[in-house]
């Protein structure tokens, strides 16, 4: 039996045994491992061999009985054949990783459903003696097993997971197979409906992560409310017996102190730090951290920086700001796909800096990590979101479990980017009882989980002739409101927006999350025919002439940066499968608008904050 074969068998034999059904709830898993770019890493990037499985026959034998929920429940647990020789992993069928399948291979442009990866490695374990399988993101349920034993299960596509694969590596040849499924689902987060490309795979690094047996599991330090020179925060160390010492070093300041486990194995840290720079987009300011207990250490680049909402301002430091933003899709500059690298997220960002914006919103799912942390050293003020997007069940508990996790997940990797200030639970959900309950319990979920931050969500606006209303009653409990609209596009002509006026139910401040209109780079004509630049270009200045009366308004990120492809947008000859409400086509060309905002935020820039 050649290898290929081999690890198919094996995959097969591990799956039949005490594998959940895909739809079913999971164990509670271990809380996600915080920091990984600054630990010892073996890389699993790179070519993977794989098997395009549309019938999931990897996963089901045919003795299935089809479960009331639409699912099959396998009936014979352990009947498979053992050598599948139609299933070979060939060194012929490969995919690069990180990457997305849709854009690698023109007969998978469409493809919903599993592929199965694997990927033969070498490995001598170093420092570490525990070991970890660490994700960064794959597309939307992925299985994993390494050497034939099943490591881990995780439903989402925009979160990192880690497994624990201690004691399963061999020294020298191993291999790791991980089965990854986009097929969308209605219970899913987000559920069937979208508007973005459903990109499979794994699309963000894989890698094999080594601690030591006691390790830094995660972290947060930031600067106290109220002040300037106090950090405050809590290391959580795992598998240690409390009470254990952990040590937080900050050279540049001169810190270095000791401080102990509670039986929680979390440390509370506080800081003083006199002379501290405050991180601001005008002056994006990291310090080097290190954190050290027993024989783990990891360092980091942190900014320290307030934010918080006084009446209807935001206020940076304490003083108040106006976000002058831009909506991002994590799509790829100039190739389309799903973006991962720090070239892609210069490129993006970049773009960004160019407009004059001190904000982005990205959208709708937390992005690659390289995003937050050049956020952090460009100096860009970011939102960031969980794809609760239009309408999911929000009568289900395992929904709301998805929703919470992918929340947590969000919160844990990015927890020390300073450059991250708002939270978001969601985007356009329309206003339901059930819908209110499941979002309200995700923002207090944010706000016990990381009390520093300011938490949102991308409302739906209603009119009464002239009068754009925000009332949603999530806006109760959230901490800015932001509403988006598409005066001039899906709603109205883009010169009604001069007579229309704002009324919001809530003394907060109010972001426009999002506006703008399709435009085809190149296609000109004039400002009243759709499609053209100049129709584009027309929506944004009336946009301009309604924004500026908002007495509330202290932000806006107008959608979007650059063309992104979306299955909802067919038009032949325009839209050609791509959302066209770019100031970027996915080309990179600028439009007229682009212009437009930049001049815009230039004089914004000017002004005095409201
Ligand atoms: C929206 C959505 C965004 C869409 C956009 C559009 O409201 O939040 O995901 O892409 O409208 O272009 O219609």
């Amino acid at each position: 039996m050649d290898r290929g074969i081999l690890r198919a068998a094996l995959v097969c034999a591990a799956l039949f045994g005490a594998v959940p059904l895909f739809g079913q709830t999971q164990p509670a898993p271990a809380p996600l491992i915080g920091n990984i770019s600054h630990r010892q890493t073996v890389s699993l990037d790179g070519s993977w061999r794989i098997i395009v499985d549309p019938y999931n026959t990897g996963y089901y034998d045919y003795r299935l009985k089809p479960r009331s929920d639409g699912y099959f429940q396998n009936t014979h647990p352990g009947m498979y054949p053992k050598e599948l020789i139609e299933y070979a992993f060939t060194d012929t069928e490969t995919l690069e990783v990180p990457g997305d399948w849709n854009s690698q291979r023109k007969d998978l442009f469409f493809y919903e459903g599993p592929v199965w990866y694997e990927k033969d490695f070498t490995y001598h374990a170093k420092s570490g003696d525990r070991v970890f399988l660490y994700v960064g993101a794959a597309n939307y349920f992925s299985r994993v097993w390494v050497n034939g034993e099943k490591a881990c299960e995780h439903e989402g596509g925009f979160t990192p997971f880690d497994c624990e694969i201690t004691g399963v590596l061999a020294d020298g040849d191993n291999f790791a197979v991980i089965s990854v499924d986009n097929t969308r689902r209605p219970d899913g987060v987000p559920t069937v409906n979208t508007d973005w490309w459903n990109y499979g795979g794994l699309t963000r690094d894989v890698q094999i992560v080594e601690v030591p047996r006691v390790f830094i599991n995660d972290y947060s330090l930031q600067l106290k409310k109220d002040t300037a020179d106090q950090i405050t925060g809590s290391v959580h160390l795992r598998l240690a017996t409390a009470p254990a010492q952990v040590r937080v070093r900050i050279p540049e300041l001169n810190i270095d102190q000791e401080f102990t486990t509670n039986s929680s194995s979390r440390a509370d840290v506080k800081l003083h730090a006199p002379g501290l720079e405050l991180w601001s987009p005008e002056h994006p300011k990291l310090y080097d951290v290190e954190i050290s207990a027993g024989s783990d250490a990891v360092k980091d680049r942190i900014g320290f920086r307030t934010i918080e909402v006084s009446g209807t301002d935001i206020l940076l430091n304490g003083k108040p700001v106006f976000l002058r933003g831009i909506s991002i899709q994590e799509e790829a500059p100039y190739r389309s796909g799903r973006a991962y690298s720090e070239e892609d997220a210069r490129t993006l960002l970049g773009w960004a800096k160019e407009l004059g914006a001190n904000y982005v919103r990205l959208a709708h799912w937390p992005h690659n990590e390289n995003m937050v942390r050049l956020a952090d050293e460009m100096g860009l003020m970011v939102w960031s979101e969980i794809p609760v997007y239009w309408t999911i069940h929000w009568s289900d508990p395992a929904t709301l479990a998805n929703a919470q996790q992918q929340l947590t997940d969000m919160i844990t990797r990015d927890r020390n980017r300073a450059s991250v200030i708002i939270w978001s639970v969601g985007n356009e959900a329309p206003v339901s009882p059930e819908r209110v309950q499941f979002m309200k319990s995700l923002v207090q979920a944010a706000h016990e989980q990381d009390p520093s931050r300011l938490v949102s969500a991308a409302l739906e606006t209603h009119s009464k002739g002239n009068i754009r209303i925000v009332d949603d009653p999530l806006g109760q409990d959230l901490d800015v409101v932001s509403s988006n609209e598409y005066i001039g596009w899906y709603d109205h002509k883009p010169e009604d927006a001069d007579s229309i006026t704002w009324q919001i139910a809530y003394n907060k401040p109010l972001i426009i999350s999002e506006f703008g209109a399709d435009a085809k780079f190149g296609l000109h004509g004039k400002s009243s025919e759709l499609w053209t630049e100049e129709y584009q270009e027309n929506l944004y200045e009336h946009q301009f002439v309604m924004l500026d009366k908002i007495p509330t308004l202290r932000g806006m990120s107008p959608w979007v940066l650059m063309d992104f492809r979306s299955p909802r947008r067919p038009l032949q000859g325009t839209q050609d499968y791509y959302n066209r409400k770019g100031l970027l086509s996915d080309k990179g060309e600028k439009k007229k608008a682009f212009f437009t905002l930049k001049a815009y935020y230039e004089k914004k820039a000017q002004q005095p904050a409201p």
